[in-house]
């Protein structure tokens, strides 16, 4: 479903069909079998983020609420979720690839929530089934609204996709069930949810009915988080909540809920990353819808912190496994990095979000480092492994220290807590929505992701874009204007492209992008020839990050390279990349489903025997080729260690 001005939006794009793809034949498949138990996952571990699953119960437990079974909930407090991420991911495919036998399925879920809903629109089967007496009242933990979120998301976007009335319908009962229960009123719960997410939703929600009532509730919770930054401990006593879920969130000092001030004081992002990201994405949309200026800026001053100091440069975010959090300003460790796959997806849709109120390049660059980099990676290219966390270094002996024990050298099938699995197929399922910002207030259309597509707008022009995107970055965009009809468009130019040519009609052109956009006037049929520059780009973090002193990484239009063992033998922290580097690009159509792998001709393999050296005991180094390949792309082979930064060699060798 698109905004007003869009029709339709066919992906062409070899590259994001074959993902397609692999969503409707592999991942849905897969998915359904784990969160309906039909098979058990064959790829797990303990240790790995995200916990081992055995078993997931995500649809029994709706069973039980509905009345079709009997026992206890079994699983995450928000286990429901998993199903409904996986309904979203399966809405966003039926608007573009119409198919009976997946609709009847699905429809058939939405008749299961409907029936495990509670008459008021309750929904939350572990407190249902296990602790009706505790509904909302220990909301530090509970993920009541979180879950309810993740359904409302999933039932507006099946609605629109579908059409089906009665999943919409299940997500009014439900908004109306939280209006009812919160906000300021004597007699409410002055209150909200540890893990954000109601907030985007009731946002999405309001612009689907058009119903003020959810926007005021959005913007209520928006705003009371960080009022008072005791709320949950008050409401722990007050209710005398004997038992934790999560016991280790009791007492949890630091801003792990992102509600130790309010938005508008909050100076750097802190806390467990989907929380704040989640947060931010609800907040963007209601300062948006409300035109609230200092709510905008507030989001917009955390933006430019998560982007400018604490993002790596694949895009994932969340430094620590600790809370699953963000550190501090340039803390960006490789080693213990943690990067949830659900961040990166959080961030895409943040980046989306922003877009739609901000008119500049900086938006789309992330959601590209996202979609080809850390989000991405996130799946395996099977469609049915997935990461948790996301490192962008490891190897053997990460599993030995306690701070990278939660880094695997392989996807599992799935976790105990499964939430990134369905996150990163609605992403991708969704990715038609991410080619184009439609900006209802100023009227203009923003080419953002140069991804081949068809587009139809309503009246009927039509664009069609052929790209080399991502090996190539070649863009054709032909545009059908029918008589009397003119449309303002708007072209990303990507950061990365130190020199962009264009043609129009044939024309070579001069360009004055702003903030990473140009800008064309069309009023007849007309072609327009991008070139991108793609050359390959060394990398050098500020200096302020120390964990990448003195080191490299490669990039090439969007993707971030990296090294594995299975191309490069022996270890893989003894390879140098000399400072002049003889590096070519090639494209492996048979390797990785086809990638652009580089290889650097004229790297040094320094191996040493004592564990210091100066210059009496070196020993050995020798000229020696490294190869490497997108970073989306590692652990599709056999395990081994991986690298995204390359120490450099001051001096040069020869053979
Ligand atoms: O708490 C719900 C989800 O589980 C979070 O968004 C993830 O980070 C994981 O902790
Ligand atoms: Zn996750």
């Amino acid at each position: 479903m698109f905004p007003s001005k869009i029709k339709k939006v066919k992906i062409t794009s070899a590259f994001w069909k074959r993902y397609q793809q692999l969503i409707i034949n592999k991942a849905i498949p897969f998915q359904w079998k784990m969160i309906s138990d039909k098979e058990k996952p064959k790829v797990t571990s303990k240790t790995a983020a995200g916990g081992a699953s055995e078993q997931s119960n995500a649809l029994n437990n709706l069973k039980i609420a509905a009345g079709l079974k009997k026992g206890h909930h079994h699983g995450m407090i928000f286990q429901d979720t998993d199903v409904y991420k996986w309904l979203e991911t399966v809405a966003y495919i039926l608007g573009e690839y119409p198919d009976e036998k997946l609709k009847v399925l699905a429809d058939k879920v939405v008749d299961l929530i409907g029936d495990a809903q509670d008459k008021d629109g309750y929904l939350s089967t572990r407190y249902q089934i296990d602790t009706p007496k505790l509904k909302f009242k220990q909301l530090q933990q509970s993920h009541e609204l979180y879950s309810m979120g993740h359904y409302i998301e999933a039932g507006v976007a099946y609605y629109q996709n579908t059409g089906n009335q009665k999943a919409l319908n299940i997500a009014i009962k439900m908004a109306n069930c939280i209006d009812s229960n919160f906000g300021q009123t004597d007699g409410k719960l002055h209150g909200y949810d540890g893990h954000p997410e109601i907030e985007l939703a009731l946002s999405k929600l309001y612009e689907c009915t058009k119903d003020k009532k959810y926007l005021y509730l959005a913007n209520y919770f928006v705003n009371i988080r960080g009022e008072n930054p005791h709320f949950f401990s008050d409401q722990n006593s007050y209710n005398d909540i004997k038992y934790d879920p999560f016991p280790e969130m009791r007492n949890t000092s630091e801003n792990y809920f992102f509600d130790k001030k309010p938005i508008y004081e909050q100076k750097m992002a802190q806390g467990h990353a989907v929380r704040v990201l989640y947060y931010l994405i609800g907040a963007e949309h209601v300062a948006n819808l409300t035109g609230n200026y200092e709510l905008s800026r507030a989001v917009s001053h955390l933006w430019n912190d998560i982007v400018k100091k604490q993002m790596y440069i694949t895009g994932n975010v969340g430094q620590t496994a600790v809370g699953e959090a963000f550190t501090c300003d340039y803390d960006l460790p490789n080693r213990t990095d943690y990067g949830e796959t659900c961040a990166s997806v959080a961030m895409a849709m943040l980046a989306k979000q922003m877009e739609f109120s901000h008119l500049s390049g900086q938006y789309g660059d992330v959601i590209e480092r996202e979609i080809y980099n850390g989000a991405l990676a996130g799946i395996a290219l099977d469609g049915e492994h997935y990461f948790y966390a996301n490192p962008l270094e490891v190897d053997e002996n990460s599993k030995y220290n306690p701070s990278s024990s939660h880094l695997s050298m392989k996807r599992l099938s799935w976790f105990s807590c499964a939430c990134c699995p369905s996150n990163i197929t609605r992403l991708l399922a969704s990715l038609s929505q991410y080619i184009y910002t439609y900006s209802s207030k100023n009227n203009y259309l923003l080419l953002d992701q140069l991804i081949s597509n068809v587009a139809i707008l309503n009246n009927d022009i039509e664009i069609r874009i052929k790209s080399g995107f991502p090996w190539k970055g070649n863009v054709e965009i032909n545009v059908k204007v029918p008589a009397n009809e003119k449309l303002n468009l708007k072209v990303r130019i990507p950061k990365w492209s130190k020199k962009t040519l264009v043609k129009i009609d044939g024309q070579l052109k001069k360009i004055h992008p702003e903030n990473g956009i140009l800008d064309f006037q069309i009023v007849h049929n007309v072609k327009i020839n991008l070139n991108y520059d793609m050359s390959i780009e060394k990398i050098h973090a500020n200096p302020l990050v120390m964990a990448d002193q003195g080191k490299v990484a490669f990039k090439k239009g969007p993707i971030i390279f990296c090294a594995e063992q299975i191309d490069n033998s022996g270890n893989h922290t003894n390879y140098l990349v000399p400072k002049e580097i003889n590096i070519e690009a090639k494209y492996e159509e048979n390797l990785l489903h086809g990638v652009e792998t580089l290889e650097i001709k004229n790297a040094v393999y320094q191996e040493e025997k004592d564990l210091y050296i100066n210059q009496e005991n070196r020993i050995n180094r020798k000229l020696a080729k490294l190869k490497l390949i997108p970073y989306y792309a590692w652990a599709n082979r056999e395990p081994g260690s991986m690298n995204v930064w390359f120490n450099q060699s001051e001096e040069k060798y020869n053979d």
